[in-house]
């Protein structure tokens, strides 16, 4: 049975990735923050617990946090993992922007912390860095792996640090280390602070009479999102294959927020222009206008290719926020989900607590 390690196992990219493996046969371990209240609600639907009768799930989990180094180098000695996904970061933009350094620290020193453990545990883990296409920043669109970078945000320049420390350690070590550069990827899992998920909320609170205005910021700019699950279909491929190297994984198609909003209140009968209000507090001192990806590397050497486009994922968000909320869903997201994936979560319903920790 192949082990594999991911830190952010409690974030979006992390509860889908832990499926992805547990489905192919790995014993998952996951490295979690301890937290005052339950952070782990991504997972509780796959999480079984050890002092019960039910069938037992590969899944384990690790206090630990990217700030501290000795619990890391701990967690991969002991564990000594075959893959180890490194995904955890401080991941929003804008936050970034209003807390730098800390940024620097979690998402930037964090990653050469994992290197430096993986290094001197002797371990001999592949190793996955989840890097992002806010590294372009003003780079004009497309962007391949051969686009220079020109990042526009704290978090952009942590980022862009673990990037070239990936390549570092790959090229000094010999590390099987790679860099994903992903771009926007969504889903009903999706932080509620990114602008996605923060439009399907609220068409849902909306519909059901709990909110009246969708506060926002800059709508113009042009993001290409795709469907957070396949993303991590492509993190596994690239960590299964005979050398290491670095991706580019998108959909190939931008959408502007208003484009978004089109979408999200067009499915449900509604007109955005009647909800929707500016709020200067989320427009960010440097913004990254257009994001577009040329996956074609992907798509040729890895055999990956997106199956949702933009309408679909708009759909499948809007349909699982409302039904979240306690509403019936037009169900055309829902009816994609279940025709190409077999299982539509209705993931978020708890909280039932993990009890092992
Ligand atoms: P997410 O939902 O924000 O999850 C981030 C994860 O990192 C959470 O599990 C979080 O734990 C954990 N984390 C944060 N600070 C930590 C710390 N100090 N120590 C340990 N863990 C910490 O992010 P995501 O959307 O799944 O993205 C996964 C990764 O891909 C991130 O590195 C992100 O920057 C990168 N990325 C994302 C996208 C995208 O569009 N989603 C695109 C490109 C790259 P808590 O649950 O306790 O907060
Ligand atoms: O949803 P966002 O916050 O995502 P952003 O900044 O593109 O970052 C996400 O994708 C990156 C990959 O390119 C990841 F690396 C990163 O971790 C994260 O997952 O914002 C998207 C766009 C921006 O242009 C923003 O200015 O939406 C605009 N926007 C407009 N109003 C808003 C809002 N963004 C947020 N979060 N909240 C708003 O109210």
């Amino acid at each position: 049975m192949k082990k594999a390690l991911i830190t952010g196992i409690t974030g979006q990219d992390g509860s889908y990735l832990a499926e992805l493996l547990l489905s192919k046969g790995y014993e998952v371990h996951g490295m979690i923050r301890r937290a005052s209240t339950f952070n782990t609600r991504r997972l509780d639907h796959i999480y079984h617990d050890p002092h019960g009768n039910g069938e037992e799930v590969h899944l384990y989990l690790h206090y630990g946090d990217l700030t501290a180094s000795d619990t890391l180098l701990d967690i991969i000695y002991n564990i000594r993992p075959d893959e180890i996904y490194h995904l955890g970061a401080q991941s929003h933009v804008r936050v970034s922007f209003d807390m730098p350094e800390f940024t620097g620290d979690v998402t930037g020193l964090g990653t050469v912390r994992i290197l430096e453990a993986i290094r001197k545990s002797g371990v001999k883990a592949r190793y996955y860095q989840a890097s992002s296409s806010e590294m372009f920043g003003g780079a004009k669109p497309p962007q391949n792996e051969q686009t220079p970078f020109e990042p526009r945000s704290p978090y952009a320049a942590a980022k862009l640090y673990a990037y070239w420390l990936t390549r570092n350690y790959r090229e000094g070590y010999s590390i099987f280390a790679v860099n994903g550069i992903l771009f926007n990827h969504e889903s009903p899992r999706r932080g509620e602070t990114f602008v996605t998920r923060k439009i399907t909320r609220a068409v849902a609170a909306i519909m059901a009479g709990q909110q009246r205005y969708l506060y926002l910021g800059n709508l113009d700019s042009r993001r290409d999102w795709g469907y957070a699950p396949e993303y991590v279909e492509a993190m596994w491929m690239m960590l299964n294959r005979d050398q290491p190297d670095d991706f580019v994984i998108g959909t190939g198609e931008a959408h502007t927020i208003r484009e978004f909003l089109d979408e999200a209140f067009g499915y449900v009968n509604l007109d955005w222009h009647d909800y929707v209000r500016i709020d200067a507090r989320y427009f960010r001192p440097t913004e990254v206008d257009y994001l577009l990806a040329d996956a074609a590397k992907a798509r040729r050497e890895l055999g990956w290719e997106p199956r949702v486009r933009f309408r679909e994922l708009v759909r499948i968000m809007v349909d699982a926020d409302l039904e979240l909320i306690g509403l019936p869903c037009p169900g055309e997201g829902k009816r994609i989900v279940e025709e190409r994936f077999g299982q539509w979560h209705r993931w978020d319903q708890q909280v039932v607590s993990m009890d092992n920790h």
